[in-house]
């Protein structure tokens, strides 16, 4: 209770508002109940989402209904998953690990891939154990989930089962919240598939598209010749734009998708005791976005919503991470132990935003870390951002090229790496992904999309040398395993085998 009485009084929304939450709190004779003091807890997650919001000054600003929801709370400008793979980020979500930690190092569905080690803190478990109804809808994709305790899931009976279909993944939602609502806080997660790219396998000839149209969304979808690119590309041609006018036209859906619900949400659940987050699980799925280790790959769209106990139209810059959701939702529910695991390195934004800690009580430096996505695309690297120098520690670099680059269906791929391309510059970003040196260093500030690498730059020696340090230190503090070459030699072993196994099906 001392805890509730002494957040609302530091919340930035000062004067009349926390007299209205005094006035309630007196009301109700000192005893605010169960129900007001633990939010229902909703996280929204979209993916394979960069920041590509009008609010985030995106320039084809497509976003109406999630610039509206990054104004009516706060909006993160520095917000980062932990891996821009889907099951390792997403694995981070719910256990406030990081990968390396967690131990879902890569993709869950490949068979012989590890999942998650069986004593990693569990999220809806924790919320179930305050007193939470706990719900996923749609998309999944990390493992053991069945250690994980939901009490709502859409399956067919078998597996978990969802739709592309916006609407479809609303009504589930809204099924959920009608169903429990009654019965004391809830805990949802509403994880849309857009704007993944869709359709047939990955390979050579079989261009994976972004889904234009879906059950008649977006009604007016962004044509090829009036998109801008995602500036992080750097390249600009009509077959780059007709296929990012698909990821755009993706977005548009997830828009209308996001916007609906908030709207049946709102006419659910008292918005003053209902916490939203808006996260996407990594970039896009373009080249140095999704499945690298740059800066556009592990930068998100990071809002929060709060009615009432987080003051609207605040634009952050500290560095969050995903891993800072367990203990903030912790904290959100009245957990008297912010941190349940002692693995666990997240800070609760909670406090940030309602002024119990200050900015300069934050993080100074953010990591994030790229291990494999299927077996097969092992390449270790680790990064430390402090905000505006990026650190890249290729572990392999110089010595082996990065599996994973044949994006034959990457139009800007395909355009800057063509014989005759003029861009040096650009040019030789597109290289280091196919063959990285062991460190990269990129000057965010005069190069917000990491084309000019200073690693090799004497003037920067010194603060590559404390990056390194820094990011070891890190590494030895959330005992990486991979510290241990002989570890990775082996597990290097285990997925070589299982990309035999897999070739012989
Ligand atoms: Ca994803």
């Amino acid at each position: 209770m001392f805890k509730s009485i002494f957040r609302l009084l530091l919340c930035l929304g000062h004067g009349m508002l926390c007299c209205q939450i005094m006035i309630g709190i007196w009301l109700s004779g000192g005893q605010a109940d169960a129900a007001s003091e633990q939010p229902n807890i909703i996280l929204i997650i979209a993916d394979d989402f960069g920041p590509e919001m009008g609010a985030y000054g995106d320039l084809n600003d497509l976003t109406p209904n999630l610039d509206a929801l990054a104004a009516s709370g706060a909006m993160f400008l520095n917000g980062h998953v932990t891996a821009a793979s889907c099951s390792p980020s997403r694995g981070s979500m719910f256990t406030g690990l990081y990968p390396h930690q967690h131990g879902m190092f890569g993709l869950s569905h490949i068979n012989g891939a590890p999942p998650m080690h069986d004593d990693v803190p569990k999220l809806p478990n924790e919320l179930k154990r305050l007193g939470y109804t706990t719900a996923i809808v749609g998309k999944t994709h990390f493992q053991p989930f069945d250690q994980f305790d939901w009490d709502y899931v859409e399956t067919n009976g078998q597996k978990v089962v969802y739709e592309r279909n916006v609407r479809w993944m609303n009504e589930k939602g809204f099924g959920f919240i009608d169903a429990h609502k009654d019965s004391g806080p809830l805990f949802l997660v509403m994880s849309y598939v857009d704007p993944h790219r869709g359709g047939p396998a990955y390979g050579p000839g079989k261009n994976q598209e972004f889904p234009r149209v879906v059950s008649g969304l977006p009604e007016v979808p962004i044509p090829p010749d009036a998109t801008h690119p995602i500036p992080y590309l750097a390249v600009d041609t009509p077959a780059v734009r007709s296929e990012i006018s698909d990821y755009y036209a993706a977005v548009q859906r997830l828009d209308v998708g996001v916007g609906e619900f908030m709207t049946g949400l709102d006419q659910r659940l008292v918005p003053e005791n209902t916490l939203i987050v808006f996260i996407g699980d990594h970039g896009a799925d373009v080249t140095r976005g999704k499945i690298s280790a740059y800066h556009s790959a592990t930068h998100i769209p990071y809002l929060v919503r709060w009615t009432q106990h987080i003051s609207a139209g605040q634009i952050r810059d500290e560095l969050v991470s995903t891993i800072d959701l367990f203990p903030s939702f912790l904290d959100a529910a009245g957990a008297e132990t912010v941190k349940p695991d002692v693995r666990q390195t997240g800070l609760s934004f909670i406090d940030l935003l309602c002024g119990k800690r200050s900015s300069s009580e934050w993080r100074e430096y953010l990591f994030t870390e790229y291990l494999t996505h299927v077996p097969w695309h092992l390449y270790p690297r680790y990064t430390v951002f402090d905000g505006r120098f990026h650190y890249i520690l290729n572990i392999w670099g110089d010595e082996r090229e990065n599996p994973l680059v044949a994006r034959e269906y990457d139009e800007a791929w395909l355009a800057a790496t063509a014989p005759g391309f003029s861009d040096l510059k650009v040019a030789a970003a597109y290289a280091r992904v196919e063959k990285p040196p062991q460190n990269e260093l990129f000057d965010l500030q005069k190069d917000p999309f990491s084309l000019i690498n200073l690693a090799d730059n004497p003037e920067y020696a010194q603060l590559l040398r404390q990056a390194y340090v820094r990011l070891n230190e890190w590494r030895l503090e959330t005992k990486d395993p991979f510290l241990d070459s002989e570890f990775l030699a082996d597990f290097d072993q285990q997925m070589q085998a299982i990309h035999e196994a897999y070739k012989k099906r």
